[in-house]
């Protein structure tokens, strides 16, 4: 049988924010086995915030359990506590249910900004894209481009590679970046060369794989100055984004 609850912040990090909101569960076993006490949080106005489970096997007698509710999830919700333990149960293994309370419990007076802000997973690079400008046959040029994590974990960046039409024109040297890990706020670099076979308008795309769910790959254009003009002719003063898009449509429809 569940038996009474108290309540406390857990900060595992050392940040001052609270990793968990832990629920303490006394609970009253009367036959050894496997038991699964399940809490649902809410807020004060019966909102659903998160759930989480605890099991256990526990011996006959009086046992002391923790719920630990993510404080992530509790940020994010945005609400000022006190948070409810909007309903708890005990079940055994074969899920039968034996106990379970609605309301069971009401919090401490919390406020939301007192738990973990989310984790933030971002990837920046600067320059955003890159123009090498006019460079003759058979000579080169080097661009560097610096890659910042502006998150706030781990970036985990993947294998560097470029793609597209002229492709093979580019290539990636001094590569200090694929398969790093890179902390917040630090950088790495790498630079790309163009050397031009062939005269004419030239692009390529530097693809950035990283754990950045929002921007994966992360994509860098590379041109040189014909591909520039080009767009800039057929345009007659409309928008860059229509320009590329057509002249893209153009060399599709001549395939
Ligand atoms: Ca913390
Ligand atoms: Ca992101």
């Amino acid at each position: 049988m569940l038996g009474t609850f108290r309540d406390y912040g857990l900060d595992t990090d050392g940040d001052s924010k609270y990793n968990f909101l832990v629920i303490e569960v006394d609970v009253n076993i009367t036959d050894t086995g496997n038991y699964t006490i399940t809490g649902w949080l809410t807020d004060k106005n019966d909102q659903d915030i998160c759930y989480t489970e605890v099991k256990d096997n526990l011996n006959e007698g009086h046992h002391n359990l923790s719920l630990r509710m993510k404080g992530e999830f509790i940020y994010q919700h945005g609400i000022d506590g006190p948070y409810k333990l909007g309903y708890v149960t005990l079940r055994n293994d074969d899920h039968d249910l034996l106990d379970n309370y609605r309301n069971a419990f009401s919090t401490k007076n919390y406020t939301y900004a007192d738990f973990q802000t989310p984790a933030q997973l971002d990837i920046s690079i600067s320059p955003t894209s890159y123009n090498f400008g006019n460079i003759a046959v058979g000579s080169t040029k080097i661009q560097a481009f610096t890659i910042t994590n502006t998150g706030s974990v781990d970036l985990v960046i993947g294998n560097l590679s470029i793609t597209g039409m002229n492709a093979s024109e580019f290539s990636i040297q001094n590569d200090n970046c694929s398969g790093q890990t890179i902390a917040p706020s630090r950088t790495c670099t790498v630079d790309v060369k163009f050397s031009p076979t062939s005269t004419g308008a030239k692009s390529a795309t530097l693809n950035i794989p990283s754990n950045d769910p929002d921007k994966n790959p992360l994509s860098v254009s590379l041109t040189n100055a014909e591909a520039s003009s080009t767009n800039g002719k057929s345009g007659g003063g409309g928008s860059c984004f229509i320009d590329t898009v057509w002249s893209f449509v153009k060399k599709e429809s001549q395939r």
